[in-house]
C-alpha cells in the first residue's frame, strides 16, 4: 500500500527528526564528560528501561539526596527520552526507590540488612525486588553519600546498556581515601596543568560560585571521588591566611552534598611567613600553637576540612630538615593540629636531599623506612607509584610493602607531564593496574602494592578548557583513576569499555575498535619515549619531547644520569655492582629484579647497564630490540590513527576531527623521540641502524639544536611535524 501523500510527509518527517544525530542538537565540546545521558540506542532496551523505571521515589531533600534526585530526573530524561515523574511512595510497577534506612520508611522495610552491611559507610546495594506487590528497583545505602554513588552507577549501567532483570549488587569502595590533587596555585596557572587555567577563581570566590563547581564535584562524584586537594604542593601560605579561608569555605559548601572533602596543601614555613613567627621549627612550642590554632580556625569555617597535604624538603620546599628534625617530627605537628577535628596529613615521600645522592631513585625509601612506627596515627605517607617521578613506566615504589606500621597512599599523575601531556593518546588505566596489581612479596606472595595502601592521590588533569582535560581522551583519564580507586580490581578493558560505551557509543564497531586503542596507548608511548625501562629522558623544564642528551645542573635530574649510556651499553645498574637500589626490595622481587636471566624486559634498563650487543631473552642484541621497540611505539600510533579513521562515520564530526589532529601530532611526536633517541644512543653503540630501518629525518645535531617555543603549556615544536606520513 502507497501511504498517502499527507502520510509520506509525516512520515519523512519523522524520519528526519529519528535522523539527525546528536551532534547537531548541542556540541560535542566535551563539557558533558561521560555523563553525557544520550537517548538509549537499542530499541529493545530502550523498551525494558521505560517498562522497569516508570517513577521515582525519593523521601528526603536532604542535599546530597536532592543531588541522586536531580541526577536521576536529568539523566533518566536523556536515556529514556521522557520525564519519569517523582512519586512520595510507590504506586506502579517501575518504581525506582532511592535511599537510606534512615531517610526512606520503604528503604527501611526492605530486607538489605546483609547487603547493607557489606556496603558499609559509602558503598552501596542496587537490588530489583518487589514491593508490596509492584516490581522494583532500590538503590539503598547506608548514608546519603553511598546512595548518590549508587544513583550514579545505576545510570551507567544504563548508560553502557546493561539489562536490569534480576538486578543485585553490593558495591563498596575498596580504598577510604580517594583523592585528586590540584597542582592549582592561587595565581590562577597550574603546575603540569595542561587544560587550560586553574577552576578555582580565587579572585571571585567566595561571592561569585562558577556553576563549573559543581559539575566538576558531580564528576568527582560519579566515579566515587570523595577529596580534592585545592591546592599545589608547591604550596602558598596565603591558602591559610582568613581572607583565603573563607574562599576556601565556599567551594567546600558546593562539594559538600557531592561527598566532596576539600584539603589544602600546608606551606612549611607557613608560621613564618603568615604567622609572623622567627621559626618554623616543628619542635617549638609557639610553632606547635600557631598550628593549632590555624587549624581550629580552618574548622571553624570549614567543620569538615580533610586536611593538610604536604611537600617538605623537596625541590627547594621548605621542611623540618631545615631544623635539623625529622621528616615525622614535621608530620607530628600538623597531625597533633588537626587531630582533634579529625584531619589527617598526608606527607609526601617525594623528598630530594640538598646533595646529589649515588641513586636518585633510593632516597625516598632510604630516608622513610627508619622513621617507620614513628608517624602519629592520623598521617599517610604518600608515596608516587614510582621510586622516581611518574615516568611511562617504573617499577613499583619499594616503599609499598616497607612501612607496615606507617598508613601509606599512592599518588598517581592523572595529568600526563611525562606521557605528551595534552596531546597524546594514552590510556593509563594499564599503568596503573600494572602497579596496583604488583606483588611486593613484604609479607609473603600476595602482597601486592594495592594491599599495601590506604588511599589514592591522583594529579589532577583539568582546568578551564570546555572539555575539562584538554583533550578527549585525557578525560578517561579522569575516569579510569576514579573507577580504579573506588575498586582496583577492575580491569583496564572493563573501565575503557564502560567509558567508551558512556562518552561515545554503545555500538560494537566503535567500542571494540576504540577499546583496543586505548588499550594499546600507554605501551606505544613507553615504546617510543623511553622502552625497556629506561626513564627520564625529556627535555628539561617543561618535559615535552625527547632530551636523552640532557646534563649540565643538578645532575639526579639529567637524562644522562639516568640512562649511563656509554660505549659499553646503556642503562643503570642497580644491582649490588651498582647502586644496589635491588636492596630496597624484599625478596624475592629483589632476586627477581637483580638477575638478567629475570628481571623483565619491559624493567631491563632501570636496573641494569647492558651491552649493545647482548643478547636478550628474544635472542635479539640490545640494539636490535631497542631499535624495534621505538619502532613498535611509532607504529602503534599509525595503527591508531587507521583505527580511528575507519570510525569517521561512527563518531560525530567534531569529535572526530578534534581526535584525528591530536593523532597526527602524536604520530610526529613518535617519530621524534624515535629518531632523537635512536641517533643519540648511535652515538654511543656506534652501529648500524639496519637497511629496512626506517630513516631518521633529520641529523641527531637537528634534534639537539631544537628549540620549543617559549609558552611552557604548549612547548610543541612545529618543526618536527613535518609532512603527514
Ligand atoms: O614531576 C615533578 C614535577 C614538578 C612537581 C614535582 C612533585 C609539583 O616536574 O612540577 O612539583 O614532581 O611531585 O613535587
Amino acid at each position: 500500500m502507497r501511504p498517502s501523500p499527507r502520510l509520506a510527509f509525516r512520515f519523512s518527517w519523522l524520519v528526519w527528526v529519528v535522523a539527525v544525530p546528536p551532534r547537531t542538537r548541542g556540541a560535542e565540546d566535551g563539557y558533558d564528560l561521560w555523563l553525557r545521558y544520550r537517548p538509549v540506542a537499542d530499541a529493545a532496551r530502550l523498551a525494558e528501561y521505560r517498562a522497569n523505571i516508570t517513577q521515582l521515589v525519593v523521601a528526603s531533600d536532604a542535599p546530597t539526596l536532592r543531588a541522586a534526585r536531580n541526577e536521576l530526573v536529568a539523566g533518566l530524561r536523556g536515556l529514556l527520552g521522557r520525564d519519569v515523574p517523582v512519586a512520595g511512595a510507590v504506586s506502579r510497577d517501575g518504581a525506582l526507590v532511592v535511599g537510606t534506612p534512615a531517610s526512606s520508611r520503604v528503604v527501611a522495610a526492605l530486607p538489605l540488612a546483609d547487603a547493607l552491611r557489606q556496603a558499609g559507610p559509602e558503598g552501596f546495594v542496587i537490588r530489583a525486588l518487589a514491593i508490596r506487590g509492584r516490581r522494583a528497583i532500590v538503590v539503598a545505602a547506608n548514608r546519603d553519600v553511598g546512595v548518590l554513588y549508587g544513583a550514579f552507577h545505576l545510570l551507567r549501567l544504563l548508560q553502557t546498556q546493561a539489562p536490569l532483570a534480576e538486578l543485585s549488587l553490593v558495591s563498596a569502595p575498596r580504598l577510604g581515601l580517594r583523592l585528586l590533587d590540584h597542582w592549582d596555585n592561587v595565581n590562577g596557572t597550574v603546575e603540569r596543568g595542561y587544560a587550560g587555567a586553574s577552576l578555582w577563581e580565587w579572585a571571585r570566590l567566595p561571592d561569585s560560585i562558577n556553576p563549573r563547581y559543581s559539575d566538576y564535584a558531580r564528576a568527582n562524584a560519579s566515579v566515587g571521588i570523595n577529596g580534592v586537594v585545592l591546592t599545589n604542593v608547591n604550596a602558598n601560605a596565603l591558602i591559610l591566611t582568613p581572607a583565603y579561608l573563607v574562599k576556601v569555605a565556599a567551594l567546600a559548601r558546593v562539594f559538600r552534598p557531592y561527598g566532596l572533602k576539600v584539603y589544602l596543601t600546608a606551606r612549611f614555613s607557613a608560621p613564618i611567613e603568615i604567622g609572623g613567627l622567627p621559626t618554623a621549627d616543628p619542635l617549638d612550642s609557639g610553632v606547635r600553637g600557631w598550628w593549632a590554632a590555624k587549624a581550629d580556625e580552618i574548622y571553624r569555617v570549614i567543620p569538615d576540612f580533610g586536611g593538610f597535604l604536604v611537600k617538605a624538603n623537596s625541590e627547594g620546599q621548605p621542611g623540618p630538615q631545615d631544623y635539623h628534625r625529622t621528616h615525622a617530627d614535621g608530620a607530628n605537628l600538623l597531625a597533633d593540629a588537626v587531630a582533634p577535628h579529625g584531619g589527617v596529613v598526608m606527607w609526601r615521600a617525594f623528598v630530594y636531599s640538598s646533595h646529589v645522592p649515588t641513586d636518585r631513585v633510593m632516597q625516598a625509601g632510604d630516608e622513610f623506612v627508619p622513621l617507620d612506627g614513628a608517624f602519629r596515627s592520623n598521617v599517610l605517607i604518600q608515596v608516587k607509584h614510582g621510586p622516581l617521578d611518574f615516568q611511562p613506566r617504573e617499577p613499583f615504589h619499594p616503599l609499598f610493602g616497607a612501612m607496615p606500621r606507617t598508613p601509606l597512599m599512592m599518588e598517581v599523575q592523572v595529568t600526563k607531564e611525562y606521557l605528551g601531556q595534552d596531546s597524546h593518546l594514552a590510556f593509563l588505566a594499564p599503568l596503573w593496574e600494572e602497579v596496583f596489581q604488583a606483588d611486593t612479596y613484604a609479607h609473603g606472595p600476595g602482597s601486592t602494592v594495592a594491599n599495601a595502601i590506604q588511599g589514592i592521590a591522583g594529579v589532577a588533569n583539568v582546568g578551564t578548557d570546555r572539555d575539562w582535560t584538554g583533550s578527549d581522551f585525557n578525560q578517561a583519564n579522569w575516569y579510569a583513576f576514579g573507577r580504579l580507586a573506588w575498586d582496583h580490581m577492575l580491569s583496564s578493558a572493563a573501565i575503557a569499555d564502560e567509558w567508551i560505551r558512556m562518552t561515545f557509543s554503545n555500538d560494537p564497531r566503535v567500542v571494540g575498535p576504540l577499546e583496543a586503542m586505548m588499550l594499546a596507548s600507554r605501551e606505544a608511548v613507553v615504546n617510543y619515549m623511553t622502552p625497556l625501562g629506561l626513564a627520564h629522558q625529556m627535555a628539561r623544564g617543561h618535559h615535552y619531547g625527547p632530551g636523552p642528551w640532557v646534563t649540565g645542573g643538578r645532575a639526579d635530574q639529567t637524562s644522562v644520569y639516568f640512562s649511563r649510556a656509554d660505549s659499553v651499553g646503556l642503562g643503570f645498574d642497580r644491582t649490588a655492582s651498582g647502586s644496589n637500589a635491588v636492596r630496597q626490595y624484599a625478596l624475592p622481587v629483589r632476586h627477581r629484579f637483580a638477575r638478567r636471566d629475570s628481571v623483565p624486559d619491559a624493567l631491563l634498563l632501570w636496573f641494569h647497564h647492558v651491552g649493545w650487543s647482548e643478547r636478550l631473552r628474544s635472542g635479539r642484541t640490545l640494539w636490535e630490540e631497542l631499535l624495534r621497540r621505538y619502532q613498535a611505539g611509532v607504529d602503534t600510533v599509525r595503527w591508531m590513527q587507521r583505527t580511528w579513521n575507519g570510525l569517521e562515520h561512527q563518531v560525530d564530526g567534531e569529535r572526530f576531527h578534534r581526535v584525528q589532529a591530536l593523532l597526527r601530532i602524536q604520530e610526529a611526536e613518535a617519530r621524534w623521540w624515535r629518531d632523537a633517541s635512536v641517533l643519540y644512543w648511535q652515538s654511543f653503540s656506534h652501529l648500524p641502524l639496519p637497511p629496512d630501518y626506517e630513516a631518521p629525518a633529520h641529523p641527531l645535531d637537528w634534534y639537539r639544536q631544537l628549540r620549543c617555543p617559549a609558552d611552557l603549556r604548549r612547548p610543541r615544536c612545529d618543526a618536527v611535524m613535518g609532512a603527514p606520513k
